[in-house]
């Protein structure tokens, strides 16, 4: 008899008990809504598609709506802090710098997933509540992650707004460019204490019965030159993926404690940006003022050995600093840029998949170097 093991997520042999549709947005809270919104659309060539503010009854703080594709971004700032909301957020700016207040996650029933949550352990931060306009009904809920993160459950049932009730349809600051740079979030990665990684891997297997993948970073590679340690979890359908990385004791200080000081704790640390033309996406990035990371060129002259045939030649690679990874089910072509504010925390990777369902493995090594060359610019290594 032959012994098999079923690796397939749990959710593709029966009901998926934490169902989920994808990403609803990922929103920031800011030092500048405004700047941040232009930012966005001239440099990553998203499109303004709603608004709220003083203009329309929101006194306190003022929020942007950015979309590229189904990827959205929303940026919010305190005009005035007078309520609980308020202060959380200028204090959320005040001790991390720009950074990521929620992961909202859209899913097909908002009362069943904060029940199912709450009932596993999650920490509720909003009971189930119905926001209501002119454009249909939306029900939200919403529960702590690591940090001062947190994930807002969104139902959407057919709301048709730009956004949800209390926003405006707006104008796209600029004419947003010919083709998009991305069209999707592919993963967001959250930063956690050192020896905590394990506890938010679990955290999101009993909360939102998220499995395993099987990209991880363990001690072996900790010790040799990553200095983290790293674990991903996703959804049954793969659509929502959540590496989560914690600092391994090293040779060096790691990238990950730095974040920690910086960000003054656990947090978001990078978004992954969906590509189809990544070499469209970076030229039309960099050309407006994007910073990011370099590759040495020792990488490029190994790169034919093992990397095979991409769609992307070498030559282009090496131009414009692409790094590529291939494994049993394809490869992948990504990108990172430096942090995208003047704290060494949250930046960006753009990512052009061609089978592959992994993270970079083969390019740890050189990404993690090429983070310590930043590292030690910074004086932090
Ligand atoms: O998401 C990932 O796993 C890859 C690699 O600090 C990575 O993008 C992992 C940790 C890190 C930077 C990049
Ligand atoms: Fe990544």
């Amino acid at each position: 008899m032959t012994q098999t093991t079923d690796h397939t997520p749990h959710t593709a042999r029966q009901a998926d008990p934490f169902p989920v549709k994808g990403m609803d947005a990922v929103v920031f809270a800011v030092g500048n809504a405004k700047q941040a919104a232009h930012y966005y659309s001239t440099a990553f060539g998203m499109k303004l598609v709603a608004y709220s503010g003083p203009e329309n009854g929101s006194r306190e703080t003022a929020s942007y709506v950015l979309e590229s594709g189904r990827a959205r971004f929303v940026f919010t700032t305190v005009i005035k802090a007078s309520t609980e909301r308020g202060r959380f957020l200028a204090q959320h700016v005040f001790e991390h710098g720009d950074g990521v207040v929620d992961l909202a996650i859209e899913v097909p029933d908002a009362r069943a997933a904060y029940a199912y949550a709450v009932e596993h352990g999650a920490r509720g931060l909003e009971e189930p509540y119905e926001l209501k306009d002119e454009h249909g009904t939306v029900v939200l809920a919403a529960i702590a992650t690591y940090g001062q993160t947190r994930h807002t459950l969104v139902e959407r049932s057919g709301y048709d707004g730009p956004y949800l009730p209390g926003f405006v349809a707006a104008d796209p600051i600029v004419e947003p460019p010919a083709r998009r740079n991305f069209q999707a979030i592919d993963h967001c990665v959250g930063n956690v204490e050192l020896g905590k990684m394990d506890e938010w891997v679990d955290f999101y297997h009993k909360v939102m019965a998220f499995t395993n993948m099987k990209e991880f970073v363990g001690d072996d590679i900790a010790t040799e030159y990553s200095a983290l340690m790293s674990k991903v979890v996703a959804d049954g359908t793969r659509k929502v993926k959540f590496p989560l990385n914690e600092p391994a004791i090293a040779k060096k200080k790691s990238q990950i404690d730095e974040y920690l000081e910086f960000y003054g704790g656990p947090g978001l640390q990078h978004i992954a940006l969906a590509t189809n033309d990544i070499v469209a996406t970076v030229r039309a990035m960099r050309a407006a003022g994007v910073q990011f990371l370099d590759t040495p060129d020792s990488y490029y002259d190994t790169l034919g050995e093992w990397a095979g045939e991409t769609r992307v030649p070498i030559e282009t690679l090496r131009e414009l600093k692409i790094l590529v990874d291939r494994d049993e089910d394809g490869y992948l072509l990504q990108i990172f840029t430096k942090p995208v504010q003047d704290r060494p925390t949250v930046f960006f990777e753009m990512i052009e998949r061609h089978g592959s369902m992994g993270f970079g493995k083969g390019n740890f090594k050189a990404l993690f170097e090429a983070i310590e060359r930043e590292q030690a610019k910074r004086g932090n290594l």
